[in-house]
Parts: structure tokens; C-alpha cells; sequence
């Protein structure tokens, strides 16, 4: 394609706006536009690195057996009252009305979707297992996108729904998504690690998170050097070791006053005690209830495994009226030392603690001394807190090592979740009306380009892995006025662009420009026809190491042959 043919709006400078380096390489290289907050169009070398990851996506999709499908962006409202979804989800649900009034969704995922289609099609065990996906646009209405591609309002997502009439059947097709998401992220250039994602329910883990590894990653991966364990920070677990050595004497309750005393931090800088001799107290309404958590003051709470040990996701942190009317203090001055109606929990470190400093649910003032069993009960104790890197692994292999990871893929194993809110059976072998199995599986499209951006560039632009490259080859005439350089050009260009994706830089502007445009759309190889044209010698440079060549042109072909091979 001829590049004054394309359109690729390149900046000189980098947007104030963006702050992920591949949000500003895409902006910079001229890939996308933002259309407003976390809405992009895709320019025409982005619309190309789309179809190449999507190509792929789709040989592995169909080397298991997926078939692809389009389902409606547009999803009625019902759908969602069905699987009792549609109050579930606040503001991150797209809604709108059409001309009669009736509620519609953008489609932010489709289970509901994919469910209502199949359960009118599938009747019999004999046609299972089936496995659907589809590429397409997603919609959900994040609180702050940013980072570009990286979290949008609108992406591209392929999501598959595979239908089984039992476990077993769905545990292998678990099995070949994992499979083949490695060898996608594998192809396209990703350096990706898969992450336990849930509590390692019993008989395994089901579900699996793919990270592409970089800083700018919102997700921090737990892992260990000894085993290839790894877990979102949200799941990893924290194996409690009860403190050794001797515990000091128990001491009287003491009740003592603290002005503008209100963090853990505070109070232990007040009372001169180690952070870590202090609790927090936080009081959430879980499924409807109030309930106290105690945490040790230098641990943080992880609002995810508190939703595995209440086996709920209904959790919110109580309002501060809510407090004031429960306990009679606002937060700050909160402890476990009430003769009102709420039950306390504490994370496991906290049973290593005596005489511990507590609010005494009067603003001002403390309690010093609190002993478990003594001053107050605690209903259960449990893993309510995230690892600190160096802590001892679940799996007994090393220390905890925390790398930041960009999550462009999950596996889930979703059971009979939808199929039984929405009435989805099949007659199984023995004639018995069942409630069909199913798993999802998605891969961020957009996201994994974005995340290939910040795996491979430098300090000049991007670096693309050739299967993923919006092109292969870069043509670039240094001086188009001069006869010789314009006719080898096209006459290279004719001949290359048989074999090879080929952009062919014959703008009129000055050699420099050139250049600089090519190292920001960092396509693999580039054939500069410059001064030596007239004796038929062009130069060939590698994007990826920057080493250059200069050959004649009359063995060019199979010299990009080779080095293409070697890229
Ligand atoms: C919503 C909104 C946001 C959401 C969801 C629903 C995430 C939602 C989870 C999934 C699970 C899998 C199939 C492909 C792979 C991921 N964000 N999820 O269900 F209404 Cl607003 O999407 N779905």
C-alpha cells in the first residue's frame, strides 16, 4: 500500500493525556483517536494488527472445535431480569431505551445472551459438547478508563461459551481454552503467565487469569521462582504461622482518652506500640448484616477473599451513619468492645495479638489492653488480607515475588450458574431432563494489542512481532525527485508486495521524517532506496535489533526471505 494512501495521523509530540507508554505510542504512531473518554476509532494500521491477533484467535478457536458466531450487541432487559443480573449491575451496565420505551443493555459480556440462544436449539445430551465465540464490541461504562486500549468503555473482546452435559466434558474443553489461549499469547508475542484466579476451590482451580507482565499492569501477580505458582494478589492465599516467643503478661483494660487520634498509624504513634500491636476495625453490611473485621494495623484488607469466606459478593463498607446509629461512634474511633448487636471476624494475625489498643466507639477516646476472650469474643477468624511480598507461598515454595500484570484473558468454569436462572436443560442419557454445564472464555482483542505495545518498543517507537505487524516490509524512498530511487522503489514495491504485506513510504517529505515515522510504526523490516540506488544496492534494516545491510538488489528477494525467516 502506498503510504500517502493510508491513513496514519503520526504526532511529533507525546499527549498530555496519556500516561501508559502503549497509549501514547498508539496516539504517537497515529493507531487511534480518541473519540471521547474510553471511545477510540481504530486507524487503518490498528484495524490491520486487530485482524492479524483476530486471525489467530480464530485458528485456535477452531482448532478445538469453537465455532464462531455474532450475537446481539443489543440485549433486552428481560434477559438480564431472568438471571437476576440486571440490578446486579449499577452504573458499569450501558442502558437505553428504544422508540416504545423498553429497556435495553449494550452487551458488557453475553451469557445471558449466549444461554436464551442455545436453550430453544439444545434438547439432547447427543449434540453436546458445543463450544461458540465471537469477536466483537463490548460496552461497559468503566469509572475512569484510561490508559488507552488498556481499559475502554468500548473494546473488542472474544468471548466463548462452551455447553456440556456434564463436569467432565467441561473440564476438557476448560483444558484445550487454557491450551490454546498459551499458544495465542504465544503467536501474537505476549510474554503471558496463567494465574490461579479463584480460591483453588476444591479439586483445583476454576478459574484461570492470563497476565501479559508489565508495570503498568493494574493487577499484581503473586508467584513463586521455585514453582509455577501464581495467583492474583486478590486470591493469593496467606499461609498463618502463629508468632513464636513469649506473649506479654495480660495488663487491666484501661480506657484512656486520644485526641484526634483516628488511624491505626495514629494510635500507634500516640501510644509509642508497634503498628503491628494495633488493629483496624471495619464494619461492612454482608448480605444485609453488620459485622466487624478486625486487621492487624500494617495489614491491608482484601474485600475478595472476605467475599470467599462469606461465600457472598452482597459486601459493602457500612456508611458512616450507618456506624454512628449501630455503634455510636464515627470510624476512627471504632472497636470491638460493644454491647450492641454486631459480630466480630478477625483476620488469623490477629489471634497472635495481647492487650491490644482498640477505640473505645467514643469519639476521643481508646481502650488499651483488649484481650480476645476477656473484652470482647471473636465469632471466626479467617484469611481476610492481602500477602505482603516475602511472605511464605500457599504451596510451601519460597517466598511471595509480586510482578504487575495486565489481565488479557480468563477461563471460568461457570457450572449451571445461567442455565438454571434461565431454564436451560437437556435430556440427558438416561432420558432426565438436566440442567446443561457451561464455561466462559475471553480474551481482551484490544487490550492484547495494547499489551503487546508495552512488551515490545523502545525509546523510538513500537517493535511489532512480524505475525501481528500491520505490515511486514517498509519501503522507503529517501529522495522520490531522483529518477533511479523513485523507479527501483516501484519497482521493488511491485515485486515484494506478491509476497509480503508491503507499505511503501513515497510521500514527499523530508528523509528524516521518514525515518522517524518508521521507527514509531516499528514494522520489521525496511528497505531504504537511497544514493547507491543507480548501482542497483538498497539498504535492509531489522526494526527489532536496528542491525542494517546493504544488498544488492538482484539478491534482495531471498534476502528478505532469510531474514524474515529469522525474525
Ligand atoms: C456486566 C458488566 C461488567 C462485567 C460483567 C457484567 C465482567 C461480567 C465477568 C465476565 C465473565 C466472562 C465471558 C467472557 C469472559 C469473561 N464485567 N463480567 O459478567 F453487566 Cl457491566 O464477563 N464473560
Amino acid at each position: 500500500m502506498k503510504q500517502s494512501k493510508v491513513f496514519i495521523p503520526t504526532l511529533r509530540e507525546v499527549p498530555a493525556e496519556a500516561e501508559a507508554l502503549s497509549h501514547q505510542l498508539l496516539l504517537k504512531a497515529g493507531l487511534i483517536k480518541q473519540n471521547t473518554a474510553g471511545v477510540y476509532s481504530y486507524l487503518p494500521l490498528a484495524t490491520r494488527v486487530i485482524h492479524k491477533i483476530s486471525d489467530v484467535i480464530r485458528e485456535e478457536m477452531e482448532s478445538i472445535d469453537a465455532v464462531e458466531v455474532v450475537m446481539p450487541v443489543l440485549q433486552h432487559a428481560e434477559l438480564w431480569q431472568e438471571s437476576g443480573r440486571w440490578e446486579a449491575y449499577g452504573s458499569e451496565l450501558m442502558r437505553l431505551r428504544d422508540r416504545n420505551q423498553r429497556e435495553f443493555a449494550l452487551g458488557p459480556t453475553h451469557e445471558e445472551v449466549v444461554t436464551s440462544l442455545v436453550r430453544d436449539e439444545l434438547r439432547s445430551y447427543k449434540q453436546l459438547p458445543l463450544t461458540l465465540f465471537q469477536i466483537q464490541t463490548k460496552f461497559r461504562d468503566e469509572k475512569r478508563p484510561r490508559f488507552g486500549l488498556l481499559r475502554g468503555r468500548e473494546f473488542i473482546m472474544k468471548d466463548a461459551y462452551s455447553f456440556h452435559a456434564d463436569e467432565a466434558s467441561l473440564m476438557k474443553t476448560y483444558q484445550d481454552m487454557y491450551d490454546a489461549y498459551n499458544r495465542i499469547f504465544k503467536r501474537v508475542g505476549l510474554n503471558v503467565r496463567p494465574v490461579v484466579a479463584d480460591s483453588g476451590a476444591i479439586g483445583g482451580s476454576h478459574t484461570h487469569e492470563f497476565h501479559a507482565l508489565s508495570e503498568i499492569g493494574e493487577d499484581t501477580i503473586v508467584y513463586s521462582e521455585q514453582s509455577d505458582y501464581a495467583a492474583n494478589i486478590e486470591k493469593a492465599e496467606v499461609v498463618y504461622i502463629p508468632a513464636q516467643g513469649d506473649k506479654e503478661d495480660i495488663q487491666p483494660l484501661e480506657k484512656i482518652e486520644t485526641p484526634n487520634v483516628k488511624t491505626a498509624k495514629a494510635l500507634a504513634e500516640y501510644l509509642g506500640r508497634p503498628l503491628d500491636q494495633t488493629t483496624k476495625s471495619m464494619v461492612l453490611k454482608i448480605a444485609g448484616q453488620f459485622v466487624m473485621i478486625l486487621i492487624r494495623g500494617h495489614h491491608e484488607m482484601n474485600d475478595v477473599k472476605l467475599k470467599d469466606f462469606f461465600k457472598t459478593d452482597d459486601i459493602v463498607m457500612a456508611t458512616d451513619d450507618e456506624i454512628f446509629n449501630l455503634l455510636g461512634a464515627a470510624p476512627g474511633s471504632l472497636g470491638p468492645i460493644t454491647d450492641k448487636d454486631i459480630k466480630i471476624y478477625a483476620d488469623n494475625g490477629v489471634q497472635d495479638l495481647t492487650n491490644i489498643p482498640v477505640g473505645a466507639n467514643e469519639e476521643g477516646y481508646h481502650y488499651i489492653n483488649a484481650n480476645i476472650g476477656r473484652d470482647f469474643e471473636v465469632e471466626g477468624y479467617g484469611d481476610f488480607r492481602f500477602i505482603i511480598e516475602g511472605e511464605p507461598l500457599a504451596d510451601g515454595s519460597g517466598p511471595a515475588k509480586f510482578a504487575e500484570g495486565i489481565e488479557v484473558g480468563q477461563v471460568f468454569v461457570l457450572g449451571e450458574k445461567y442455565s438454571e436462572a434461565m431454564k436451560a436443560t437437556i435430556l440427558n442419557n438416561q432420558g432426565r431432563e438436566q440442567n446443561l454445564t457451561m464455561g466462559c472464555y475471553g480474551i481482551g482483542v484490544s487490550r492484547t494489542l495494547s499489551a503487546i505495545i508495552e512488551q515490545h518498543h523502545d525509546d523510538r517507537g513500537i517493535i511489532w512481532p512480524k505475525s501481528v505487524a500491520p505490515y511486514d516490509i517498509h519501503i522507503i524512498t529517501v529522495n522520490p525527485k531522483k529518477e533511479a530511487q523513485q523507479q527501483l522503489s516501484d519497482s521493488l514495491y511491485t515485486s515484494l508486495k506478491k509476497q509480503y504485506d508491503v507499505l511503501y513510504d513515497e510521500r514527499n517529505e523530508r528523509a528524516g521524517v521518514k525515518f522517524n515515522d518508521a521507527d514509531l510504526i516499528g514494522l520489521p523490516i525496511r528497505v531504504v532506496i537511497g544514493k547507491r540506488a543507480e548501482e542497483g544496492i538498497v539498504e535492509v534494516k531489522r526494526r527489532d535489533t536496528g542491525e542494517s545491510e546493504e544488498v544488492a538488489v538482484d539478491v534482495l528477494a531471498s534476502y528478505i526471505d532469510t531474514l524474515y525467516e529469522q525474525l
